[in-house]
């Protein structure tokens, strides 16, 4: 089970507190399948991703950057939890979409950088080194039915 710090508890809501879900998870998502086209294979009913200026524009693009900022939502509100809650994901992702698990580490990195642009100077070190923690969760949370 993993053990947060009162400081990291306090990191994770400041930053959380600072997202517009509705604003990173588009930008994020569409960065994902810009920066790593192999990503777009999974996204085949979300119409056109034939160039970067039509993923950016991409109402279903930017619609599921805010359903997968909703989940990571989940993960914020449940920190002592992350691993049962984010099971069905995990299922999902594995058996119906086969997702190569290692894009959930570009993902994040991807997020990493948007936050990184949008929040300047507020995105210390520290801040940076918790959040990086709380992916890693996220992510071996999500990896966890692939075996
Ligand atoms: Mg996934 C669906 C969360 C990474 C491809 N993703 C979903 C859903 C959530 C979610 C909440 C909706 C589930 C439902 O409808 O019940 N995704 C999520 C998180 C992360 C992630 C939290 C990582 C942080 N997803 C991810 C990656 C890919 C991917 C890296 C592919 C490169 N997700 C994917 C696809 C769907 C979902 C193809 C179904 C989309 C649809 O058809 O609507």
């Amino acid at each position: 089970m993993v053990e947060w710090t009162a400081a990291e508890r306090a990191a994770i809501t400041a930053i959380w507190g600072k997202i517009k879900i509705d604003e990173i998870g588009p930008q994020a998502l569409a960065r994902l399948l810009i920066v790593y086209p192999w990503t777009q294979r999974y996204f085949g009913s979300f119409g056109n991703l034939s160039s970067s200026a039509a993923i950016l524009g991409n109402a279903k693009v930017a619609n599921h950057g805010k359903v997968v900022l909703g989940g990571l939502d989940r993960a914020v509100k449940n920190l002592d939890n992350i691993k049962d809650s984010f099971s069905a994901l995990s299922v999902l992702h594995s058996e119906k979409l086969h997702v190569d698990p290692d894009n959930f580490r570009l993902l994040g990195d991807i997020l990493t950088i948007v936050l990184a642009a949008q929040l300047g100077s507020f995105f210390t070190v520290e801040y940076q080194a918790t959040w990086h923690k709380f992916l890693d969760v996220v992510i071996s949370a999500l990896r966890r039915q692939y075996h």
